[in-house]
């Protein structure tokens, strides 16, 4: 098989954002465009780390997702990596992809996928990185592979290999110099879901689904990576009846809709659980890392919430029975409720900004073995990734349990450690000046001396603000420094204001306003987090001048 030198021009636009490259398919499809950054990822790895290795890869079902692994494997070849693996069909889910590179100690995994973003041919593409550890890329390494990618002058390619993904077991080649080049397709479920039994105890729960008068259970996959997943676990495994999953056939554009798991884009999944006949409902999004989960009734679980509730019910998994959760970590504007479970049993707590990378080294270093993100995002130490599967599982085993609804989780937890109202506004494809204009200043905002002890007011309601930053991580472990990961307002009774830009849109900026308030009175638990937060919302607003500097009057999700 023959070797040739590519030449290419550089693109400049080919940094990773909050997790991996993400740009219109169209940009995908320009000259070179996914070459360049496919050999930019492995000239980030050492030669002598290269040569021989395996890469796991594989992606959401996406458009583009076939063509792209085409390339990976034509171009992985020619620069010496020994082996691909990849998922049937090209499917694997983010946790998936991790679950795999930790199992084989593969070098890297290169996942496609938008994750949550809309596909299809107008959608979007995108591709992550995940290293050794089975993590996100870490900053340095993004950056590594953003600085090869603005240099670049050629790339490798093995341009007559084609791979036959629907067959299962391995695809070898001769490349020159008599080295071999295998791409092995694997069924994409076998291994994920072979960790799954042994982090929860599958028996209980088929006994929880199968009994007389067992829950309803309702999953949604959005045409997105976790059918196959959710096919096989719930259904299969755990004899869970057919119809308690919807849209689990993957499609390239996820059936025209947003694979997202939230109470707008999975409207659809909270109107069925309205009708009361379902005990739990979980939706997930494109590459299976995200989940949503509601009770009967649609009952919302926020997932800041979520995360105190596993939490606080670790004993009900049996993966932290065997490891004893050693702490836990959210990101910076996911609600504090999970602090107070963890001051409650003593386990350390830790923030990080926004992105799972950065939950990466703490669990290396087992000072962490839960975290969790307020965008949907829960995970533990069974891989280096958020996993929507994983929490539907652990929410499962949480109710197998105790033998109560998920409203009653929630709130006898309320009741326990108080409730943290949340809830998030998102501002999609804005400007990119404005939105810059909206950070900027708040920044200059908070860094004024007089900030501290400002008093603002909204209907019957008073805030003094306790301190304000633009929040600022130095990793425990490596010392690492991310800047500027989020403007904070912090008030004196512990709500809070954050405003962040996104960083995993593909057109404009994304303007993202976290609010949160705590109560500790019985009386407001069962009360509508809009209507508590308002006050707190009209301040956001009015503070950031966001609809006179955006021209917008309303926020295009709130959560
Ligand atoms: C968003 C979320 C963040 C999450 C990231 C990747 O980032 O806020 O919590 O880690 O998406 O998730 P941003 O920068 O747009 O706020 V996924 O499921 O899109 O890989
Ligand atoms: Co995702």
């Amino acid at each position: 098989m023959e070797t040739i030198e590519v030449k290419t021009e550089p693109y400049s636009d080919q940094k990773p954002g909050s997790s991996g490259l993400r740009k219109k398919v169209t940009v995908f499809k320009q000259a070179n465009y996914t070459e360049n950054f496919i050999q930019s990822i492995l000239d980030s790895i050492p030669t002598h780390d290269r040569e021989g290795c395996e890469i796991i890869v594989g992606g959401d079902g996406r458009y583009f997702m076939k063509e792209a692994i085409l390339i990976i494997a034509r171009i992985a070849a020619a620069n010496g990596v020994a082996s691909i693996v990849v998922g049937q069909n090209g499917i694997f889910s983010t946790p998936a992809v991790s679950c795999i590179i930790r199992k084989r100690s593969a070098r890297v995994g290169i996942i496609l996928s938008a994750s949550h973003n809309p596909g299809g041919l107008d959608g979007d593409f995108g591709i992550k990185v995940n290293t050794q550890n089975g993590a996100p890329a870490p900053e340095s390494i993004t950056n590594k592979i953003f600085q090869l990618s603005k240099e670049i002058k050629s790339y490798q390619i093995c341009a007559d290999i084609t791979v036959d993904l629907t067959r299962i077991g391995k695809q070898e080649w001769s490349i020159h110099n008599g080295k071999k080049f295998t791409v092995e397709v694997v069924d994409c479920v076998q291994d994920y879901s072979d960790l799954m039994k042994e982090v929860f105890d599958f028996e209980k729960l088929r006994k929880f689904l199968t009994v007389e008068n067992a829950p309803k259970i309702l999953l949604n996959a959005m045409h997105g990576v976790t059918g196959p997943y959710i096919k096989r676990i719930f259904v299969d495994e755990l004899c869970a009846p057919e119809t308690s999953i919807i849209n689990y056939v993957p499609k390239e554009d996820f059936g025209g809709h947003h694979p997202d798991p939230n109470l707008t884009y999975a409207a659809d999944l909270v109107e069925i659980l309205k009708k009361g006949e379902h005990d739990l409902g979980a939706a997930f999004d494109g590459d299976g890392d995200r989940n949503m989960i509601l009770g009967k009734n649609g009952f919302f679980v926020t997932p800041s919430d979520s995360l105190a509730v596993i939490t606080s019910h670790m004993n009900c998994i049996p993966h932290f029975v065997k490891q004893p959760v050693s702490g836990v970590a959210r990101s910076m504007p996911t609600s504090t409720a999970v602090d107070k479970v963890a001051q409650c049993k003593g386990l350390n707590l830790y923030e990080v900004p926004t992105g799972w990378k950065f939950f990466g080294n703490l669990l290396d270093a087992n000072k962490i073995s839960l975290c969790g993100e307020e965008s949907f995002g829960t995970g533990s130490n069974h891989v280096r990734e958020k996993d929507g599967i994983w929490a539907c599982l652990a929410w499962l085993s949480v109710m197998a349990e105790r033998k109560i609804s998920v409203e009653d989780i929630i709130k006898e937890h309320w009741v326990k450690y108080g409730r943290n109202f949340y809830t998030r506004y998102d501002y999609e494809t804005v400007e990119t000046e404005a939105a810059n204009k909206i950070i900027t200043k708040l920044r200059h905002m908070v860094n004024e001396s007089s900030f501290v002890g400002a008093k603002f007011s909204s209907s019957d309601k008073m805030y003094e603000v306790k301190f304000g930053d633009d929040f600022y991580y130095e990793d425990p472990i490596d010392g690492s420094i991310a800047k500027q990961q989020g403007v904070r307002v912090v008030f004196i009774d512990g709500s809070r204001l954050v405003y962040r830009l996104s960083g995993t849109g593909s057109t404009g900026a994304t303007i993202r306003i976290y609010v949160e308030s705590y109560e500790s009175n019985p009386d407001t638990y069962s009360m509508d987090a809009q209507i508590v937060l308002n006050p707190l919302v009209q301040i956001a607003l009015e503070i950031s001048s966001i609809k006179e500097i955006t021209g917008r009057n309303a926020p295009t999700v709130i959560t």
